[in-house]
């Protein structure tokens, strides 16, 4: 039997910043992900639904959300729904009549439910005013396959607060899988000999805090292409003769012909992280647990993913130069990172230290690529590097501080960054006049 383990939507929860028609697009479609959800598992033949908390934003969802939620459950008759509500949701449901293949959890004692012979999910709700849950009552079947469904924070050690679940207490208990809720990042591990444990992490990320990081640093790359034409490339050999280009030709010599390979250094950005490659590495989803073979499976179904490129500029000369390497870098992003597409939401965080002015920098970056995203912002981090040797010959404090440190510090990084801090402060008191 398949089952689905899904948690923190959040319905009726506001979307990062976005102008008022796109922001009623993405509120529906963060509802209509539950109707897809829904037909994925008819599709698949799962039998179970598990909701760990956080299905909907608010304590009191808006009657109409909540009225097609229970619509759209009590049509999936051959599914059942296991709904157990998190610290966002608390109350949701209570007194209302409810579809009959929709369950919910109990917060005073655990609720056992046997799906099928022999194969049981139970759970309990957070509880007000104790600290951590008491797992007293949870007694398990040894012969059973045992799913727990818990919303909180999963810890090591003695609870403070009142979601947190002592992973050690867990133990030795018969659990096969925890289901859990709360954290928005995906996350797994093991809770003993016999059981895994599992947060689904968020369907859908709403803002730049659940976002994908790509880190990117510019350095010197060397790339050399073949060049093919003969005559073409005597032709472009000797337009570069002279000139003060870094390109070279290269004549290389085989035993049957001779090619001819141009070399040439650029500054590109390159990613630094290589987190995730695929689609499906991609962290906002749901958990297929299979009770057969005990494994789980992530599978990836939000329907926009929210990445944050970071662009350390750090070793660019200029505007121009910074708008140029972004150019390649989006460019080449397409080609390499086939999971960016045009319907995510994307920022470009700039960083790092330059030595020139960066006050259209963003704005251009926007112009370029403004339009290809469903949203687009730029992030400027960018912190003004100081030219230590612009002052060395001033009469002037500045001057005489920059002199001295020359002089008196010889270990070059220390020096670098007492140059960068003093300057900074005699900035800011130069602003302040
Ligand atoms: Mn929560």
């Amino acid at each position: 039997m398949k089952i689905i383990h899904v948690a923190d939507f959040h319905l009726g929860a506001s979307p990062i910043k976005l102008e008022a028609d796109k922001k009623r697009e993405r509120k529906k479609e963060i509802i209509d992900n539950f109707y897809r959800l829904i037909m994925y598992a008819k599709e698949h033949g799962i039998k179970a639904v598990i909701i760990a908390g956080d299905f909907f934003d608010v304590k009191e969802p808006r009657i109409k959300i909540a009225q097609r939620i229970k619509e759209e459950i009590e049509e999936a008759k051959d599914i059942s729904f296991f709904y157990l509500r998190g610290n966002h949701d608390e109350g949701v449901f209570d007194n209302e009549a409810l579809p009959e293949n929709l369950h919910l959890f109990s917060k005073d004692v655990f609720s056992f439910f046997e799906i099928e012979a022999g194969v049981c999910i139970c759970g309990k709700e957070i509880t007000e005013n104790s600290a951590g849950y008491d797992f007293d009552g949870l007694r398990l079947d040894p012969l059973k396959i045992n799913i727990v469904v818990l919303h909180g924070n999963l810890i090591k050690g003695v609870p403070v607060l009142k979601d947190d679940i002592n992973i050690k207490n867990l133990e030795n208990k018969n659990i096969d899988y925890l289901a859990l809720g709360h954290i928005h990042k995906r996350s797994e591990g093991v809770i003993d000999e016999r059981g895994s444990y599992a947060y689904s992490g968020c369907i859908e990320g709403r803002g730049f805090d659940e976002a994908e990081e790509i880190v990117y640093r510019l350095k010197n790359v060397t790339s050399s292409e073949k060049v093919k034409d003969k005559e073409n490339s005597f032709y472009e050999a000797g337009k570069s003769e002279g000139s003060s280009s870094k390109e070279t030709l290269k004549r290389e010599s085989t035993a049957s012909e001779e090619t001819l390979k141009r070399e040439s250094t650029a500054s590109k950005l390159v990613r630094i992280n290589e987190s995730f490659e695929s689609d499906k590495e991609y962290y906002k989803g749901f958990y297929v647990y299979d009770t057969e073979s005990k494994q789980k499976e992530f599978v990836s179904f939000c329907k926009r993913r929210i990445f944050n490129l970071r662009i350390d500029l750090t070793g660019s000369k200029s505007e121009n130069e910074a708008l140029s390497v972004i150019k390649d870098m989006v460019a080449d992003a397409k080609e390499k990172m086939p999971c960016i597409s045009a319907i995510d939401i994307v920022r470009v965080t700039l960083e790092g230290k330059v030595d020139y002015n960066f006050t259209t920098l963003s704005d251009r970056v926007v112009n370029l690529f403004g339009d290809r995203f469903f949203y687009f912002e730029v992030k400027v981090k960018l912190s003004k590097f100081y030219n230590a040797s612009d002052y060395l010959e001033d009469k002037s404090f500045i001057g005489e501080f920059i002199r001295t440190v020359m002089e008196s510090i010889d270990n070059e990084e220390q020096r670098a960054l007492i140059i960068e801090t003093g300057l900074k402060v005699f900035k800011r008191k130069e602003g302040k006049r």
